[in-house]
């Protein structure tokens, strides 16, 4: 086996700042399990299905990386069933951090799980799914925020076209 993390998230759809934190999760742990998981305060733009694919065209080049989706489940019992003994989480700023230490404390509590965090590149810290899209939905560029693939299926689903 090997050492293993889970990065988990909504990623709808993944950015390129999830990409950043994927990639470097890969370079510290023999296998990386990307989990799509339900945030009950977020409604999807993207079915499970369409954020599968795009994360696998993102970074299916890693090798070491494998992406998977779990509905009504906890992250530790998904951290329990692929065999990571932690999770690792990008923080973009201050508030993601009050966000993320109750999840973080919560989840260690509950399992022993430990949540690594890796300080976002400074150059993506203003991307996230939902500026991602907003920005979109009134005609804004976000080319080089998000994969290309991103960018297209975005523009498909809420872009239009500035009038
Ligand atoms: N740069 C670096 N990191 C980033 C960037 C960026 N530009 N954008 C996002 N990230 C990081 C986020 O900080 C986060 O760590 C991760 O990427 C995922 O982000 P999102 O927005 O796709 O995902 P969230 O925050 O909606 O995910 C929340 C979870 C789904 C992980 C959470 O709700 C959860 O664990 N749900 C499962 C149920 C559960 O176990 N609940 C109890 C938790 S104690």
């Amino acid at each position: 086996t090997g050492r293993r993390c889970v990065c988990p998230g909504s990623y709808d759809p993944v950015t390129n700042g999830h990409v950043d934190v994927v990639t470097r999760a890969a370079a510290l742990f023999d296998e990386v399990v990307v989990a799509i998981l339900h945030n009950p305060a977020k409604q999807g733009a993207f079915t499970v299905p369409e954020r599968i694919g795009l994360i696998e065209d993102a970074v299916g080049h890693l090798g070491n990386v494998r992406v998977g989706a779990w509905a009504d489940t906890l992250v530790v019992d998904v951290c329990r069933e692929v065999g990571a003994g932690s999770m690792v989480k990008g923080l973009r700023s201050g508030t993601d951090y009050a966000y993320e230490l109750p999840m973080a404390h919560m989840n260690r509590h509950l399992s022993g799980v430990e949540t690594l965090f890796l300080a976002a590149d400074p150059t993506l810290t203003h991307v996230s799914s939902s500026l991602v899209k907003e920005v979109v939905r009134y005609g804004g560029d976000v080319a080089g925020l998000v994969p290309d693939a991103v960018l297209t299926a975005l523009h498909g689903r809420i872009g239009r076209d500035r009038g």
